[in-house]
């Protein structure tokens, strides 16, 4: 039978738009200062995690074992070179084909909320000038745990008053397809099919995607 999704709860960093290379630019410059290497690779991992979840993964990396305080600190630091890089940020480092995709799913009456990790989604949302388009936002702020925990998404999916498997997932996160199916949700991966060999199905991107594709990868 066909699958028409009731919702479609979108991650932001590395989905609707490229903020992960800020986000390892300040992991990085913060990794060099504490003399732990920090690669691309360890980057991966840190997709869809929380910024403490984060520096927990760095310190440990590094051996080092820190006070709260300067945990904070450090998050604090990571966080304001974060706000420097993106502040500039416009439309244009939105992902191809995603404001398409998003329009055609509000045009068929279909929801549509976002689940980010991040505590900078509403001000990403809000530079790229999409905000408006998205009726529930659940981020960084509104949750206590952190993908893999479906929380992000089960809090979106019930502001809607939809069961889970009516609704959508698009994540680009290991982390973030586990939540998906954690959830008991429809779970599409949006980046490396290897990488996200656990979600229903992979696209590369947005681009000549569309909501008839959906449906069919997902009757
Ligand atoms: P912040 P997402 C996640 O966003 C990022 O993938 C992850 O790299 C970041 O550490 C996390 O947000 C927290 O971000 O420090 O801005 O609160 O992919 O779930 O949209
Ligand atoms: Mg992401």
């Amino acid at each position: 039978m066909a699958f028409t999704p009731k919702a479609c709860l979108f991650d932001l960093d590395g989905v609707i738009v490229d903020t992960a290379k800020y986000h390892f630019t300040g992991w990085k410059r913060l990794a060099d200062e504490l003399g732990i290497s920090f690669t691309e690779e360890d980057n991966e991992q840190l997709k869809g995690v929380s910024r403490v979840g984060s520096l927990e993964f760095i310190l440990q990396k590094g051996g080092l074992v820190l006070d709260n305080d300067t945990k904070v600190r450090l998050m604090e630091r990571k966080n304001s070179q974060y706000l420097e890089l993106v502040e500039t940020m416009t439309a244009a480092e939105l992902f191809p084909g995603v404001v398409e995709f998003i329009d055609e799913l509000l045009a068929a009456g279909v929801k549509v909320g976002l689940g980010s990790s991040s505590r900078n989604a509403p001000l990403i949302l809000e530079l790229c000038g999409i905000a408006d388009r998205f009726e529930v936002v659940v981020d960084g702020n509104s949750i206590t745990f952190s993908k893999p925990d479906p929380e992000v998404f089960l809090k979106g999916a019930h502001y809607f008053g939809f069961a889970p498997k009516d609704c959508v997932v698009f994540e680009d996160a290991v982390s973030g397809i586990q939540a998906a199916l954690n959830g008991k949700f429809r779970a599409v991966g949006v980046g490396n099919p290897q990488t996200l060999s656990q979600a229903e199905f992979v696209i590369q991107g947005f681009e000549g995607f569309n909501l008839a594709k959906l449906e069919q990868h997902l009757s």
